[in-house]
């Protein structure tokens, strides 16, 4: 066993003490240089009242090169000085009576930290990564978010550009000096130099205040930093408007590095981008992309307040931050663009990735109560789940409860570490309602099975509903929570027969009734999905035509429209005789709907995803079959194209754009709705629209979809050497290039396709984005990493194994493709063991692997373990 394994340890939330020290103030002085970088740190600190002998208990590891300590000035005796892996301890007795400053000197190598973690090189260029825990490879300090101060930082370094938090106070050839006045705990720090350009911009606060924005970028590329400034600026107005929240410092920086771990990070005053959230322009980027730069600039402008000005008592508590910005930045991205396209995306997305977790051995509550590694938290669970529990917050107290829990939220919590606990006393104290048994939501994991059953009797309809959850690892017994089920009655002519409205659901069984109804209804329940539960009820496929068909709210269109497609791919992937009928005239509808949003019409063409009807087979005990149902599926798109070729060769005609390319929300929804068409299409003209496509498009968007297209149909060869040729200086899409050739590949070539692009030369796989492309490309084709053969799981186990050492977070994060194993037939199940068990095995496995495979493996069915 390694020292690593042994030193790993279970942190739990039961164990939390406040530090027993009061910092004030912290001083950095960091002399830049690629492999010795030195940083001096001068901490001003104080025993807090109770604590005085207490010995001083600093982060920081091996990688920190210890030169010097010091208390007021005078160097500390090295017997009271203790090191072990992660901590350097000061005894009790060497510490001052009083307030002390505390002095250190260390020598850090960023050129050898491959991690993206700490202070690190992106090609060339310095920068950090603190959340959750890189501060302490950087110095030694109380690493912890409840520890808080404000910041002076030197920085020293023949580089054009030297950034930190704050306020610049100094700026000279070789030397920067920054104040950050608003206390902030370490994993808020940052730091950046190199020769970096900058689009500048402004921002007048609605108090006056005077703020220089500016997007730092590679010298070359400022021609495509224009659509984030412009996503700053709308991301500051909104937040004013919707929050009454205003921007606190003179200065706003944002910096696209190319080497980055998650998509960016909200670092005081100086957010560090992923460049593939910064970086647009028409050539190289898709709708897609341009909406997700809108959204991730917002949510991370919005951590200055949520997150920031107010921070997490402890690691635990992510999702008060995470769950409410996720939340804020959906709120944005619907006022600008279209509400119910926005949140049936964030359905999709939910499903995909939060139940999938949910249903799975990594299961865990919004707030877990124990981790091995932060760093594995940082989940759809705590993001997105705890932005749904947000949502339903809302539905009970109402809009007007809302926004007097969140004023009272900034109000009484700006300047402090918060927790979960704080969060609910805010909405009890602001509306009165009591929220003990809401709570649930927030420690009990699994999604919710909410079964629905109606009774028609003399004018009167009774809905029964049960509600039951799962086990989930560790948590065995679910009590009942508070279900928000949003509802509607709709009449045999389509109208609406009384207010819609909201049950709230509090007991494990429980029945509403509604009288004096003069026909039977049709219930549309769950609308705008306002619960994160799985509903189960009865319906024949002329019900959710109906519904597909009449319901006023867009959500429950959609969610009608595609139980019917599921409907159909179940059927098909079982083997049982088409009976497409129903589908295939309900599309026709869509197809002919002029008057309905182009970008909902998108969204109904596209077939459930091949892993979502695994895991509704699986949820319903059903093995699913990742061949079977991808050729249902190829099977389906088929018949309804030739069902429909007259109507969508019209369509495809008409949602063509003309004019030049602008990213808004109505150009992409014809790009979106076009694309769709062309897919279903494809299946019947071999190819023919989707090679004229790809060679006259002037935009990412048409080129990337028509691409994948090609892939799919193998008919891609000239296509990837043409984008090869125009772009293969440009990362982002050559990102893409690897990634379309994997995902849309036939499955069965898959695993052979990742391992060829794995031995080109451009496969840079230090490269966070470009290994996620790659590896994530294969995750996402789900028959092809499914592969019977076990080839897609060991290609993939193999990279997991070579990342691990270089960086640790990615391979944690990427290790999650394996998640669903439990789910398939018993070879599978014993070829994806064999691959985690290798990976387990591995001599020196980082601590975020480590956890990850364990609780994976921890799912084996006794039979499967060996
Ligand atoms: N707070 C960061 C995520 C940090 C992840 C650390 N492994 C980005 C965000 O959620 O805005
Ligand atoms: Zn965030």
């Amino acid at each position: 066993m390694t020292a690593r394994a042994e030193s790993r340890t279970v942190t739990l939330l039961a164990d939390y003490r406040p530090y027993p020290f009061r910092l004030t103030e912290t001083r950095l002085d960091v002399t830049l240089s690629p492999d010795a970088t030195l940083v001096r740190a001068g901490i001003d600190m104080a025993a807090a009242p109770g604590a005085a002998g207490a010995d001083l208990v600093l982060d920081g590891g091996k990688g920190l090169d210890l030169r010097h300590v010091a208390l007021n000035g005078a160097p500390v005796d090295p017997t009271h000085l203790r090191r072990d892996d992660e901590t350097l301890t000061i005894a009790g007795a060497a510490l001052p009576v009083g307030p002390f400053t505390l002095e250190t000197e260390v020598r850090i190598d960023p050129a050898a930290n491959t991690s993206c973690e700490g202070l690190y090189l992106s090609g060339g260029i310095f920068c950090t990564q603190c959340e959750a825990e890189g501060f302490r490879h950087i110095t030694f300090y109380p690493d912890r978010p409840d520890v808080m101060t404000t910041f002076r930082v030197t920085m020293r370094g023949d580089l054009p550009v030297l950034l930190s938090n704050g306020n610049p106070i100094r700026q000279e050839p070789g030397l920067a000096e920054w104040h950050d006045p608003w206390p902030k705990p370490s994993y808020l720090f940052a730091l950046v130099a190199g020769d970096l350009v900058a689009v500048p911009g402004r921002f007048t606060t609605r108090s006056g205040r005077e703020v220089a924005l500016n997007v730092w970028v590679r010298p070359g590329d400022q021609d495509r930093a224009g659509f984030a400034l412009e996503s700053l600026v709308k991301s500051m107005e909104w937040d004013e408007q919707v929050y009454g929240r205003e921007y606190d410092l003179d200065v706003f920086n944002i910096v696209a590095v190319d080497d980055f771990n998650m998509g960016a990070m909200e670092n005081k005053g100086l957010n560090i981008f992923n460049s593939k959230l910064v970086l647009a322009s028409p050539e190289t980027a898709t709708d897609t992309d341009y909406e997700r730069i809108e959204a991730v600039i917002a949510h991370e402008y919005f951590h200055n307040w949520t997150g920031n000005r107010i921070t997490c008592r402890d690691w635990f508590q992510l999702c008060l931050k995470e769950g409410l910005t996720v939340y804020r930045d959906q709120q944005f991205t619907s006022d600008l663009r279209s509400a119910a396209v926005k949140r049936i995306e964030d359905v999709q997305t939910l499903r995909a990735r939060q139940f999938r977790e949910d249903q799975g051995p990594l299961a865990h509550p919004p707030r877990p109560d124990r981790y091995e590694e932060i760093n594995n938290f940082y989940t759809a669970t705590v993001y997105e789940k705890g932005a749904e529990v947000i949502g339903m917050l809302r539905l009970l107290v109402g809009d007007e409860g809302y926004a007097r829990a969140l004023d009272l939220y900034f109000d009484r919590h700006d300047g402090q570490a918060a927790t979960i606990e704080d969060w609910l006393a805010v909405f009890q104290d602001a509306t009165g309602r009591d929220l003990t048994q809401f709570k649930r939501w927030y420690t009990d994991a699994g999604t919710p099975i909410l079964t629905m059953q109606e009774h028609w009797q003399d004018g009167t309809l009774t809905l029964d509903f049960a509600q039951e959850t799962p086990p989930t690892p560790g948590q065995p017994d679910k009590p009942a929570r508070v279900i928000t089920v949003a509802l509607g009655l709709i009449g045999p002519d389509g109208a609406e027969l009384a207010p819609a409205r909201v049950l709230e659901m509090t007991e494990a069984r429980q029945s509403f009734t509604f009288e004096g109804l003069a026909a039977r209804p049709v219930v549309s329940a769950l609308r705008g999905f306002s619960a994160p539960v799985i509903l189960r009820r009865q319906m024949d496929d002329a019900t959710r035509a109906f519904l597909l068909a009449h319901d006023s709210d867009p959500f429950a269109r959609w969610e009608a429209g595609r139980e019917l497609a599921m409907a159909a791919l179940l059927r098909a992937a079982s083997g049982a005789p088409a009976e497409d009928a129903a589908l295939i005239e309900a599309m026709g509808r869509m197809l002919a709907d002029e008057g309905a949003d182009p970008a909902l019409r998108a969204l109904c063409l596209h077939l459930p995803g091949e892993e979502e009807v695994a895991a509704r087979l699986a949820s319903d005990g059903i093995t699913p079959d990742p061949d079977a149902i991808h050729a249902a599926r190829e099977d389906l798109a088929r018949r309804l194209a030739q069902a429909h070729e007259v109507l969508l060769a019209g369509l495809y005609e008409r949602m063509a754009v003309d004019g030049p390319y602008r990213p808004d929300a109505p150009d992409a929804a014809r790009r979106s709705l076009r694309l769709a068409v062309l897919g279903l299409l494809s299946r019947i003209d071999g190819g023919a629209r989707a090679r004229a496509l790809f060679d006259a498009a002037g935009n990412m968007t048409e080129r990337m979809g028509a691409l994948s297209i090609l892939v799919r149909l193998g008919q891609a060869g000239a296509a990837l050497r043409a984008m090869e040729a125009q772009f293969a200086a440009n990362r982002l899409v050559m990102d893409k290039w690897f990634s379309v050739q994997v995902m849309a590949a036939p499955p069965a070539d898959a695993a052979r396709i990742a391992r060829d692009l794995a031995a080109l030369p451009a496969f840079d796989w230090r490269n966070p984005n470009r290994f996620r492309a790659l590896l994530g490309g294969l995750a996402a084709n789900h028959a092809g990493f499914h592969a019977a053969d076990g080839s897609g799981y060991r290609f993939y186990a193999d990279w997991l194994m070579r990342m691990d050492p270089a960086n640790p977070q990615i391979a944690a994060r990427m290790s999650t493709a394996y998640e669903t194993w439990p789910r398939y037939d018993e070879g599978r199940r014993a070829q994806a063991l064999a691959a985690l068990k290798e990976i387990a095995a591995m001599e020196g496995l980082s601590r975020n692997s480590r956890e990850m495979v364990a609780r994976m493996i921890a799912a084996g069915r006794p039979q499967d373990e060996g």
